[in-house]
């Protein structure tokens, strides 16, 4: 590639007119101008009002800028135009051509069927003659439209294209930032953070990027998320003090993002009427401390009118909560949802409760079972504007976990499923590891049995009253928004899948790659695509295949959560166990023998997990111990496919690498250049957890590979 043809690719990837002359510019992600290309070359009419329909003008008038197409809004005469963005309730107008787009896309709707109604966020593309409608009831289903049209790219305008109507199957679709205001002295400026700074605070104080935010909010929109908090869930004093006195540094961050329908939530802390309020206790049943939240409560609304509400993490880590009044997690949280629930809000109390303080001497202590043992019993006792906040796995966002029991175990409460996007067990930013096949796994799995409703129904609840899909964010103030380029796509995914979780992860991959790296923009699309989808598509089965074998789980690094530390955890008191000695390894959770973690679940999977007989492979070690010479469903032992898995796991680390180099020279040289080092680490890391886990269990077992290959 010449000089020339490098700065072209460059201005095709990166944004600068949303960006202060002065600032860096930041890399512009799934939404490069030239994934415009196609909407603005054309003639678009805008019709409606209101805050979000203003973006959509904004929006279309910037494409059409560049890209040689006309815009109109409401327009009081007749223009010929090639797309129409409409909202249903909007005046009628003396344009035939709206008037012809509009009873087209009723037509069409009358034609799916089902009432005909688009909801809050839902939207219709439909065809009429030349014309492509885009009709929503409300002005939110208008923005999420807009970038439908931006991710069909020329196949919106195709004239056979048969309507289509779009709603999310979640209502609630939020990122959860660990961005800590003040650096933390251990966990830094943002927990398990691996993209740099936060783009929200820096040094205790806003960061101040607005136009950074801005661009945030619009990426996130282009996905589907509609709602973040902006701190940690861990609320150390500065952070506690965005409730009050800070207040004005949330309502900042909310005015950038509204125009995107983001709404803001606050990770409060549960002692915030001791801490911020000077009162003497923070009992959830004390009429004092209700009337201080009530108060705090509305004085929020009255500068975030669409504040989203509270998310709390309590009596988890050491973090404060109702306990230490004798209370439980129903009377903590249902506090909060009575000060909430007057102004539409909502609290997100968090069911990642268990006891960090564990004696590894004591078998019967099983972690995995806490937040079941903690929240089950209360199932009924939450207020409607509760949602408990359920990590997906039992434990900690393993690689590999089963689903968590307590996703079905409370049929009378609003639950949301957390997943983790920031790779903090899987790679860090530093290894490719695209977690959709992982995510849509969960997703689909049936709880109940293979005919019963799946994860995804639970989350989206009867008639879309569930609590949602949260995830923990993976972006900072790196050039690229989240350390490794290709991490970005995870973020995508979380939200296409929080919108429609039945979609392919592969599809929403292929949609990510069109996006990020426009056909246009590369002298071989083909391989462009053909070598992301190489690399990307199994890179969570690589990832696991070279780390904690059979879903033990941890195996990692104390304190980072990086590289390999087989048995960093394995006497400490946060009870990650598992229970290797030279005969065998894995965790007797069965009802049987062991914790009883298994009979947590309803008799389906509980009976498939407590039997040897059916326990799926890749789970075997977190629900079994067994010995290295237990013959797998695959028809390997459990020591021989640890050694397989290991070194299969590099070979396939080399070979993305090797893969990635084909693609210098056809894609941004800065992209390029930072995949390629992190390969490089990937590589490395790789081998170190290769050689430490078959080194490991090899001196453990004294059994050899099979194939004689290097273990030390
Ligand atoms: C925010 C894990 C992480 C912690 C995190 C915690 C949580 O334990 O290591 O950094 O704290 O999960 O989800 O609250």
């Amino acid at each position: 590639m010449n000089a020339d043809e490098s700065v072209h690719l460059e201005q095709l990837m990166f944004v600068d007119d949303p960006m202060e002359p002065n600032e860096p510019r930041v890399h512009a992600a799934w939404l490069p101008p030239e994934a415009f290309r196609s909407l603005g070359a054309r003639r678009v009419l805008v019709h409606g009002d209101g805050l979000l329909v203003d973006t959509v003008l904004h929006e279309v008038s910037r494409a059409c800028a560049r890209y040689g197409g006309r815009v109109w809004h409401s327009p009081s005469w007749d223009v010929d135009v090639d797309l129409v963005f409409a909202l249903r309730g909007a005046d009628e107008l003396p344009s035939s051509v709206v008037r012809a787009a509009r009873s087209a896309g009723e037509s069409a709707l009358a034609e799916i069927g089902d009432g005909g109604s688009l909801g809050d966020e839902g939207f219709l593309l439909a065809r009429d003659g030349d014309v492509t409608v885009v009709l929503a009831d409300a002005p939110a289903g208008l923005l999420y439209g807009l970038f439908h049209v931006v991710r069909l790219c020329a196949a919106a305008f195709d004239p056979e294209r048969p309507p289509e109507r779009h709603r999310p199957a979640l209502h609630r679709r939020m990122l959860d930032h660990w961005d800590n205001v003040a650096v933390h002295p251990v966990m830094g400026q943002v927990e398990r953070g691996y993209a740099g700074g936060s783009i929200f605070w820096r040094d205790g104080r806003p960061c101040g990027d607005l136009a950074r935010i801005r661009e945030y909010g619009r990426l996130l929109a282009a996905s589907g998320v509609n709602a973040i908090s902006v701190n940690n869930v861990n609320v150390a004093r500065t952070e506690a003090l965005l409730l009050t006195d800070r207040l004005g540094d949330v309502a900042e961050i909310a005015d950038v993002l509204r125009p995107y329908h983001i709404r803001v939530h606050l990770s409060v802390t549960f002692a915030a009427p001791v801490v911020l309020g000077g009162l003497s206790t923070a009992d959830p049943l004390d009429e004092g401390v209700r009337a201080w939240w009530a108060a705090t409560t509305r004085t929020v609304y009255d500068r975030i009118p669409d504040f989203g509400g509270y998310v709390v993490k309590a009596d988890s880590e050491g973090q404060p909560g109702p306990f230490t009044y004798g209370r439980d997690h129903a009377d903590g949280a249902n506090m909060l949802a009575e000060a909430l629930a007057p102004l539409g809000g909502v609290v997100h109390w968090r069911a990642f409760v268990y006891n960090h303080h564990q004696d590894w001497r004591d078998r019967s202590t099983d972690r995995a079972r806490a937040a079941y043992d903690h929240f089950a019993p209360l199932d009924g006792r939450f207020r409607t504007n509760v949602v408990v906040q359920v990590k997906f796995g039992p434990v900690d966002f393993q690689t590999r976990e089963p689903v968590s029991p307590v996703i079905a175990a409370m049929p009378a409460t609003r639950i949301a499923v957390e997943l983790q996007v920031t790779q903090e067990y899987t790679g860090q930013q530093r290894h490719v590891c695209h977690l959709g096949p992982w995510w849509s796994e969960v997703l689909r799995f049936a709880p109940w049995g293979p005919d019963g409703r799946a994860v995804a129904d639970v989350a989206a609840g009867e008639s879309g009253a569930g609590g949602g899909l949260v995830a923990v964010a993976n972006v900072g103030d790196d050039l690229f928004w989240t350390g490794h380029p290709l991490a970005q796509a995870n973020l995508y995914t979380f939200g296409r899948l929080a919108w429609d979780p039945r979609r392919d992860p592969t599809a929403v991959l292929d949609e990510w790659i069109t996006l990020t790296f426009p056909p246009s923009a590369t002298a071989d699309p083909d391989l462009v695509r053909r070598t992301l989808h190489e690399i990307m598509d199994d890179s969570w089965r690589t990832y696991e295949r070279y780390t904690a074998p059979l879903g033990v789980g941890f195996m990692v690094n104390p304190g980072d959560h990086y590289g390999p530390g087989v048995d960093g955890y394995e006497y400490t008191r946060w009870g990650t166990y598992h229970f290797a000695d030279r005969d065998g390894v894995g965790v007797d959770r069965t009802r049987a023998s062991g914790t009883g973690f298994t009979g947590q679940y309803p008799p389906y999977w509980a009976q498939v997990y407590e039997s040897l007989e059916t326990c799926p492979d890749e789970l075997l070690l977190f629900f079994h111990h067994v010995p290295y010479g237990h013959v797998l469903h695959s028809g390997s032992t459990v020591i021989q496919h640890i050694y397989d898995t290991h070194f299969a796991g590099v070979e396939e680390v080399t070979a993305m690498r090797r893969r990635w180099r084909t693609l210098n020279g056809m894609i941004d040289p800065a992209v390029y250049e930072r995949v390629a080092e992190r390969l490089d680490e990937q590589v490395r890391c790789a081998t170190e957890w290769r050689d430490q886990i078959n080194t490991y269990f090899y001196r453990k077992s004294g059994m050899l590979d099979e194939r004689g290959r290097d273990i030390y």
